[in-house]
């Protein structure tokens, strides 16, 4: 290695695998966001938990930050290594270690892709119910850190529900157990808790307890179209109150005209506003009943203006395409991405406020709204028109993305539902938390990390 500091690395951990090939570098130093150019120090691909703590270690000593790194999918720029850093990947370290059918838990390596985790879970009958678009990519030490939500969150709440036990290792090299697998486990502070969700600035999630349950029910999909964003809230009402909702997800018709520009099946023959895919348990025909209520109740009231129901898997999917499909349709216009939330009952008032501020704000851009309204999360992608640099494009839509937080601010929302902050919405986080939280989170981080070696700069500044 060119690098001394390399080379002592490697002389406490021997067999660790080490590359500054430049296309690993590339590849390695960035997630989905592509705003940063990607200058890692190195690349580590760690075995086991004990080079794991050896890095750490051998970082506090150097004064090395290192990037946690999993699949890489997130969009908020939080695994990215643009500042000298090692970049510590878990892809490695992707096993599943055990199943335990009494106490219902799968325990991973912090590596293992989201997908794999669900097939590991089915073939034990059982089910991991968190799930989204970017399964076969993304890991499950990501989906920890940044207390991933998805699709199913309506039904299953966030990854933080799932995760019975951690294994981390901390900044200051300390390898910590925590909750190992009690459902019930009244004794302080929950470490486990504020592990989740703390974007690899605290520690680095090693291993996993990740609590399952029973298989889904069978279910069906029913795509919706409305006449108006007004109604939306409406719909879900409907609904709500009638079925046992698996999901209920919208799109624009700007989304629809990209998915099916990338290939998917138009829905209907006329176009719409707005679509809502839903999907609910079937089980008996008193439910299949209460879906045709559901529908026929928003019909007759003008809520909806057409609909069609799954009547097979393959259909179902074609269905989910049209909203799953929509970032990946996206990604060639580099979208600026917001990813924000407020409590359902604010979401009317919050929809009818952030309408107007977009289309005053971006008179003459391609803006496309979708996401999980039923756990009131919203994403916004603004995409650049081609003749614009990416720099004023950027500097344009951060100027909104401050409006876009007042605004938050004003209906109690977060300025991250699901992505976490990274680098992205670093600017935005007061607003959402107050700056005596902001305050407390920097004393935990001392505490965890003392020299700041984890993932500086993602969150908050040191
Ligand atoms: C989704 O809900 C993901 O599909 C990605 O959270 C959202 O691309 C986005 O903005
Ligand atoms: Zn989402």
């Amino acid at each position: 290695m060119t690098d001394p500091r390399l080379d002592r690395l490697l002389a406490r951990a021997p067999a660790l695998r080490l590359t500054i090939e430049p296309a690993d570098l590339e590849h390695y130093g960035r997630d989905w966001t592509r705003r940063w150019t990607p200058t890692p120090l190195a690349i580590a691909l760690p075995a086991s938990v004990e080079e794991v703590q050896a890095i750490v270690c051998w970082a506090n000593e150097e004064g090395v930050a290192v990037v946690p790194s999993g699949g890489r999918t997130g969009l908020s720029g939080g695994a990215v290594a643009a500042n000298g850093e090692l970049v510590l990947s878990l892809e490695r370290m992707n096993r599943v270690l055990a199943f335990d059918e009494v106490d219902r838990t799968l325990t991973v390596q912090a590596g293992i892709p989201l997908e794999a985790v669900h097939n590991a879970a089915r073939e034990h009958g059982l089910a991991y119910p968190v799930d989204f678009a970017a399964r076969g990519s993304c890991s499950i030490g990501g989906n920890i850190a940044t207390n991933a939500g998805g699709i199913r969150v309506i039904r299953y709440g966030n990854t933080r529900e799932w995760i019975a036990g951690l294994t981390v290792v901390t900044g200051a090299g300390e390898v910590l157990q925590l909750n190992r697998g009690l459902i019930k486990n009244s004794s302080g502070y929950d470490l486990r808790q504020l592990l989740i969700g703390s974007e690899g600035t605290l520690g680095i999630v090693v291993e996993a307890t990740l609590r399952l349950t029973d298989p889904p029910p069978p279910t069906n999909v029913m795509l919706l179209a409305l006449p108006s964003f007004e109604t939306l809230m409406q719909v879900f009402a409907a609904f709500r109150e009638r079925l046992v909702l698996e999901a209920f997800e919208f799109f624009t018709d700007r989304a629809l005209h990209h998915v099916l520009a990338h290939g998917a099946q138009k829905p209907f023959d006329e176009l719409h506003p707005f679509y809502v895919v839903t999907e609910f348990a079937i089980g008996d025909e008193k439910q299949e009943a209460a879906a045709m209520a559901a529908f026929e109740h928003c019909l007759e009231n003008g809520l909806v203006s057409d609909g069609v129901i799954s009547q097979s898997d393959a259909q179902a999917a074609q269905l989910w395409r049209l909203r799953e499909g929509i970032t990946e349709s996206l990604a060639g216009y580099k979208p600026y991405k917001n990813d924000v939330s407020v409590r359902i009952s604010a979401m009317p008032a919050f929809l009818a406020e952030t309408q107007a501020l977009l289309s005053r704000e971006y008179p003459q851009f391609d803006v496309v709204w979708f996401g999980h309204i039923g756990d009131g999360n919203l994403h916004i992608n603004v995409l650049k028109p081609e003749a614009m640099a990416d720099g004023e494009f950027v500097g344009h839509c951060e100027q909104v993305t401050k409006l876009l937080a007042d605004a938050l601010a004003r209906h109690d929302g977060s300025i991250s539902a699901e992505h976490g902050i990274g680098l992205v919405k670093k600017p935005y986080l007061i607003g959402t938390r107050s700056a005596e939280e902001v305050v407390l989170m920097r004393g935990i981080k001392h505490v965890l990390d003392p020299n700041g070696i984890l993932n500086p700069g993602k969150l908050f500044d040191p």
